[in-house]
C-alpha cells in the first residue's frame, strides 16, 4: 500500500489553561499565547500542503487536549478511540469521537485497556506499539485486533524510560526510522528485526519528526537534525513547537492523520 500525504488531519485547539498540562518538569513556564500561535502555524503548514483540517474546539477541562494524537489511532478504514493512560486525559476522547467517526469505522476501547496514540509507530504494514507508563498490553492487544482487520501486523516494544515510543523514534520514509540516542537497545533490535533502518539523530527533539508525503516537519529545537536530514536530500520544513516541548509534546502529537482509502500516512 503506498505511503502518501494524509487527506485529512484532525487537530485540537490549545486550551486556555494549557499551562496546567501534565509535564515532567514544572519549569520553564509555559506561554499559552505563544503555544496558540505555534499551534496555528503548525495547522497552517498542514493546510499549505493540501491537507484538509478537522478542528476540534478546545475545552478548558482538557489542558492536554491539543495533544490529540493520544486519543485515537487510525489503522486504515478503521480507528481505535483510546483510553489514554493518564486519568486526567481520559475525557478528551469524547469530543474527538464524532469528528473521527465522519472518516473511519471507530472501535471504542473498553475495560482495563490503556493506550496513548503517541506510543504507536506505523512503518509500512507494521504497527510498533510502546509498552509504556501510558500504554498497557490489553490496549496493545485491542489495537492489534483492529489493525489486523486493516491488514496490519503489530509488535510490542517494551519501553523502560521516556513518555512515548514516538518521543524517541518516528517514521522518516518507507525504509527509515529516525531515533534519539536514548532509544533502548531492545527497541532498536525489534525495529531492526522487522526490517527498519534506524538513523540516529543528534538531538532528542529531532527524534519526533512528522513525514507528510515527501515533506518532513522537524522541530526548530533540533537544528543539527535539520542539517543532517537536508544533507540526505530531505525536504525539511522547520516548525516552532517549543511551548509544546515544555509540555513533553512534539510534532506528531498535535494531529491525527487520516489517509485516503488504499493509502497510508505516518
Ligand atoms: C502528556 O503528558 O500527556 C502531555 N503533556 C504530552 C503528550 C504528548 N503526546 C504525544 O507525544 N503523543
Amino acid at each position: 500500500m503506498p505511503f502518501e500525504l494524509p487527506a485529512f488531519a484532525l487537530v485540537r485547539a490549545v486550551a486556555p489553561r494549557f499551562d496546567a498540562c501534565l509535564r515532567e518538569h514544572t519549569e520553564p513556564p509555559i506561554d499559552v499565547e505563544a503555544a496558540r500561535l505555534q499551534h496555528a502555524a503548525y495547522v497552517a503548514i498542514l493546510r499549505g500542503l493540501g491537507i484538509q483540517i478537522e478542528l476540534v474546539e478546545a475545552n478548558d477541562a482538557h489542558a492536554d487536549g491539543c495533544f490529540v494524537e493520544d486519543t485515537a489511532v487510525v489503522t486504515g478504514a478503521r480507528a481505535v478511540l483510546t483510553i489514554p493512560g493518564a486519568p486526567s486525559r481520559r475525557a478528551e476522547t469524547r469530543e474527538v469521537l464524532p469528528v473521527l467517526a465522519r472518516h473511519c469505522q471507530v472501535q471504542v476501547m473498553e475495560g482495563d485497556a490503556r493506550l496513548d496514540g503517541g506510543d504507536v509507530l506505523r512503518v509500512n504494514g507494521m504497527l510498533f506499539v510502546g509498552l509504556s507508563s501510558r500504554t498497557n498490553q490489553a490496549g496493545i492487544d485491542l489495537l492489534a485486533s483492529v489493525a489486523a482487520e486493516d491488514g496490519l501486523e503489530t509488535r510490542t516494544v517494551p519501553l523502560s524510560a521516556g513518555l512515548h515510543l514516538k518521543s524517541v523514534c518516528t517514521f522518516l520514509d518507507p525504509s527509515t526510522v529516525v531515533c534519539a540516542p536514548s532509544l533502548a537497545r531492545e527497541a532498536m533490535d525489534i525495529l531492526h528485526a522487522s526490517g527498519c533502518e534506524l538513523l540516529e539523530v543528534p538531538e532528542a527533539p529531532g527524534a519526533n519528526v512528522l513525514a507528510l508525503g515527501d515533506v518532513i516537519l522537524v522541530s526548530i529545537a533540533a537544528p543539527l537534525t535539520v542539517a543532517l536530514l537536508r544533507a540526505r536530500g530531505k525536504q525539511v520544513v522547520l516548525v516552532d513547537v517549543r511551548e509544546m516541548h515544555k509540555a513533553d509534546g512534539a510534532l506528531t502529537c498535535l494531529s491525527i492523520r487520516i489517509p485516503r482509502p488504499g493509502h497510508w500516512s505516518a
